[in-house]
């Protein structure tokens, strides 16, 4: 799948501390130590109802991730998947009395605009879940031939599903107790009252094909792939098991990033899919998590066709920490957009204090745990003494220009 276009990075002489990431399954922060290449992979869309401010506030967090890791030398090798095969999408296009590809298509196109004007860095690697059939295909076939996978006994619907206690560390990544495992494998997509699974747990991997439902041909007979096997086979072909970042909203932890991580552990001698899981807070809007079901959604591409200029739609989403769950107001953006102004202001002056200081500390903020409230400050704080006449500095305003691009993905020209 076509990907979007990369924004300018400009070079931001210096460097600043290791990035260091709070990880799921050690419930610590912990320093990320990529080699000379970085491997990333987030989960995508689900294209419909496309972009609102939630999935937009996950895909900056992992930007900020990515752009750490470039400052820091690295060549980073990102890997974002597009879920265009799922229930979700079906039951949308039927209720619009569309088909689900034009549904799908249409959204993806429109996700790449919002990603785009956010100057989101695009994956290097963008693929669709109709794409990967066929190693979905090949896993599941490994799986079974290892007994990590089991056929149900259905003769009508020969579903393949993914033994949960295939792996002895399953569980490690959540951290979550029997009871919030099953509480939330009913509520994100899972069918614990699947006739014939052997625990309720065990996720679908091949589900056999029925009637109006697409379907590709397999060894297991007609079918579609299941949503975990999806993201841990693109995941591993492209980037090989204990890649260094797998990222997602916190809504992904449990059951999704368990059983991607499940199942390709399964099949290899590692017990750590990545070695770091990251997830992302929920944006909510007037008290409740933004969510598809909900309807209470904001789209980055309605606020764009009003008017808002996308890099106060980035400074709003980068005011809170990225791990807490966070509302969406009126003030959030206006806050932005006044912040946005103040920094074009003092960006414009002909004589500021030295910038190199404060570049150093956007990025021992942004190195730990990605605190871009801090990181923000760190700029405002450069701003008021621009504004009080503070400094003789004829080159730190454009230093400051090229460090807030770089680093933060905010353009001040
Ligand atoms: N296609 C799957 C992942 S493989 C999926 O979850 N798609 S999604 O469209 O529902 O969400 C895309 C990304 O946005 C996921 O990482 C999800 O965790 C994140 N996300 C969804 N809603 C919110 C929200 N309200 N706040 C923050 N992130 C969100
Ligand atoms: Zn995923």
């Amino acid at each position: 799948m076509q990907s979007w276009p990369e924004p300018a990075i400009p070079n931001v002489p210096g460097t600043g501390p290791a990035l260091r990431l709070y990880d799921t399954a050690d419930a610590a922060v912990r320093p990320v130590s990529p080699g000379a290449t970085a491997t990333m992979y987030v989960c995508g869309i689900t294209p419909y109802d496309a972009t609102h401010l939630g999935h937009a506030a996950t895909y900056l967090t992992f930007d900020l991730v990515n752009r750490v890791l470039r400052d820091q030398g690295h060549d980073v090798h990102y890997v974002q998947n597009i879920t265009d095969v799922d229930d979700p999408l079906f039951e949308r296009a039927e209720r619009d009395h569309v088909d689900w590809r034009d549904l799908g298509s249409e959204q993806i196109q429109l996700f790449r605009d919002d990603m785009t004007a956010l100057r989101v860095l695009p994956p290097r690697d963008y693929i669709g879940a109709i794409e990967s059939v066929n190693e979905v295909v090949e896993m599941v076939g490994k799986l079974l031939a290892s007994g990590a996978a089991y056929v149900v006994d259905d003769d009508e619907y020969p579903d393949v599903y993914f033994r949960a206690d295939a792996t002895e560390q399953f569980g490690y990544e959540s951290n979550y107790d029997r009871a919030t495992m099953e509480k939330f494998f009913a509520e994100r997509g899972g069918d614990p009252d699947r006739p014939g699974k052997r625990d309720p747990l065990d996720a679908v991997l091949w589900r056999a094909a029925r009637p109006g439902e697409p379907s590709w041909d397999s060894p297991q007979g007609p079918g579609r792939p299941g949503w975990h096997i999806e993201c841990s086979a693109i995941a591993i072909n492209r980037l090989g098991i204990e890649f260094d970042v797998q990222g997602g909203g916190n809504d992904l932890i449990f059951p999704h990033h368990e059983f991607s991580a499940a199942h390709g552990e399964a099949l290899s001698d590692s017990r750590r899919f990545a070695r770091h899981y990251v997830h992302t807070g929920m944006v909510g809007l007037d008290g409740e998590k933004m969510s598809k079901s909900r309807g209470n959604l904001v789209f980055v591409s309605k606020l764009r066709l009003a008017g808002v200029d996308p890099a106060a739609i980035r400074l709003a989403l980068l005011a809170d920490h990225y791990r807490g769950d966070r509302m969406w107001t009126d003030a959030v953006l206006e806050t932005a957009q006044a912040r946005l102004a103040r920094w074009r202001a003092a960006a414009a002056a002909t004589a500021a204090p030295d910038a190199d200081p404060v570049i150093a500390r956007v990025r021992q903020h942004l190195a730990d745990d990605l605190d871009s409230p801090k990181a923000l400050a760190a700029i405002d704080g450069w701003c008021a003494d621009v504004e009080a006449g503070i400094g003789q500095d004829a080159g730190a305003p454009a230093a400051i220009v090229q460090a807030v691009d770089a680093l933060l993905g905010v353009g001040l020209k």
